[in-house]
């Protein structure tokens, strides 16, 4: 039965005119019930940044012995990523279409001033490598693990090459000069959202 359902629903999908989706969804999970979001989402790459995991490319930025308080990803998670001042963490490339609009963290901040930018990075269909900023978290004062608002990835996402189904991306995670330092942990991607 689930093998007959499962063959219907793709050709359903087929049949669906101009819908370009892609890509292969990882596993999801809800990470972010406990804080009142039931959304389902994948962990990025490597974003929980424990040992066995896969490695981001780090500027001035190492994994360290923390992890966000709520252990959204495991129990028995024991590290988290610091970005230092002008440092930047860059995830593995992954695929992206319509279906992934938001992302969500955790961050915490180590001084007052300065936010954490983030990018998306790209090849466009021509070739041509791109880059567009999603944005900057900012935390007012000091507030320890917080997590993110949701991030949106679509509006970073070239509209053409978006029509065109899949892209591969990259996350890159900037703090600035000014900036005590950021640590982030559990990254997620949310696949469903506007399913
Ligand atoms: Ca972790």
């Amino acid at each position: 039965m689930i093998k007959r359902l499962l063959t219907l629903s793709a050709i359903a999908f087929a049949a669906l005119p101009g819908v370009a989706h892609a890509c292969t969804q990882p596993e999801t999970s809800q990470p972010f019930a406990l804080l009142a979001d039931t959304a389902d989402y994948w962990l990025a790459p490597g974003g929980s940044f424990e040992s066995n995991s896969a490695a981001w490319t780090l500027t001035k930025a190492a994994p360290v012995d923390d992890n966000e308080p709520y252990f959204v990803h495991g129990k028995g998670d024991k590290q988290a990523l610091a970005i230092q001042p002008g440092g930047q963490a860059v995830s593995p490339a992954f695929c992206v279409d319509s279906r992934n609009p938001t992302l969500r963290l955790f961050a915490r901040k180590s001084g007052l001033l300065g936010g954490l930018k983030l990018d998306l990075l790209y090849t466009n269909s021509d070739g041509r490598y791109s880059e567009r900023t999603t944005g900057y978290l900012l935390q007012s004062g000091l507030t320890g693990w917080t997590p993110s608002p949701l991030i949106d990835l679509a509006a970073a996402m070239p509209p053409g090459q978006m029509a065109k189904g899949d892209m591969t991306v990259r996350l890159r995670f900037s703090a600035g000069l000014e900036s005590g330092g950021w640590a982030i942990d559990d990254v997620y991607v949310d696949p469903f959202k506007f399913d």
